[in-house]
């Protein structure tokens, strides 16, 4: 019963990804999902009721905590973001707040900053150029969907996944956003994540399991890899191995918008070539937050903490994470209320 049930998920999974294993999928979606006797709004609990998306898009992103919109965003802001992407390698711009991160198997090497060590970049709040991203229309669209008309982005990233370089530190584990995040409701936070270029398994595209949203936040640690693993790489142990997985393979501009609670990661990147892909959190701008003292999140905060001491010289208990998350949260539609 459980199997058959994972089997039809699955199919309407595939069937939302295009996928020709879908095969009747399709037809199962549309006939059983979206027939009006099991569409009451009352039910909708992760989407909001703005004429945005289908009744088909809101069931699917209730059920399975993402929805890919496909082509959504343009190959010459997608450009734009590489130029800038490249100037920041080069130092031609110095952004504040910006972090570079570097794989941990070249990490300690002294080789000059390039598209060929630089692994990611987050926080580029004050970055004009790429913090568009976030203000796009075509974005704020469907985020607004998930977050209600007052919209504050929390976190932006840009992933260059480095070619493996054989100790398999380019995979990411398999972890739920929130557990990064001292605020809430989750329900009413998002991430929209762009590829940059065509992304699959060869590569190491997103993979998720469908439905974890409706679960707890897990217990999240280091994961005892041989090879190590990259900083801030948490991962989940305790998760279920009987869930469906689905390898979102994307082009260019598609962008998947998913709920903090997903369980995702982030398979290895076998290519020679650098897998790029852009991403910013929103929430709901009249979110709260929380003291994450006593609860699972206690080690991403104390992490964070004991880094910006050791970055800035100050008293590791000088700040709080909600301190942290303030200062980088950006208004980018309506008003500024609570977060
Ligand atoms: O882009 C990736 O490979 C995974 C990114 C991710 O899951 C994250 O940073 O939370």
């Amino acid at each position: 019963m459980y199997q058959a049930r994972a089997a039809a998920r699955l199919r309407i999974v595939l069937g939302h990804l295009g996928h020709p294993a879908a095969g009747a999928a399709v037809a199962y979606h549309t006939s059983e999902l979206v027939s009006p006797a099991n569409l009451s709004h009352q039910q909708f609990q992760y989407t909001l009721d703005d004429n945005v998306l289908s009744l088909e898009q809101r069931q699917f992103y209730e059920e399975n905590g993402f929805l890919i919109i496909k082509s959504l965003v343009s190959d010459a802001d997608i450009q734009r973001f590489r130029d800038e992407f490249e100037r920041i390698c080069k130092k031609e711009v110095e952004p504040m707040g910006l972090r570079i991160m570097r794989d941990r198997t070249i990490a300690k090497s002294k080789t000059v900053l390039s598209e060929n060590v630089v692994s990611k970049i987050q926080d580029f709040q004050e970055d004009e150029e790429l913090f568009r991203y976030c203000t796009l229309p075509e974005i704020l669209k469907y985020v607004e969907c998930f977050t209600g008309p007052n919209i504050m982005a929390m976190h932006t990233m840009l992933l260059n996944k480095l070619p493996d370089t054989g100790n398999k530190t380019s995979r990411h584990p398999l972890h739920q956003d929130l557990h990064y995040f001292p605020f809430r409701p989750s329900n009413t936070i998002v991430c929209a994540w762009t590829a940059m270029e065509h992304i699959d398994r060869n590569n190491g595209c997103l993979v998720v399991l469908p439905g974890t949203h409706k679960g707890p936040l897990k217990q999240h640690d280091y994961p005892q890899w041989e090879g190590g693993v990259n900083i801030w790489y948490y991962g989940i142990q305790d998760y279920d191995k009987n869930n469906a997985r689905v390898h979102l393979v994307m082009e260019k501009g598609d962008t998947v918008f998913f709920h903090p609670l997903l369980i995702h990661g982030s398979g290895r990147n076998k290519t020679q070539g650098f897998r790029k892909a852009i991403s910013c959190h929103y929430a709901s701008a009249d979110s709260y937050y929380i003291n994450v003292r006593g609860t699972s999140q206690e080690n991403i905060e104390k992490e964070v903490l004991k880094l910006l001491s050791r970055q800035y010289g100050m008293k590791e208990n000088a700040v709080t994470l909600k301190d942290v998350w303030q200062f980088r949260a950006r208004l980018v539609k309506g008003e500024r209320l609570t977060l």
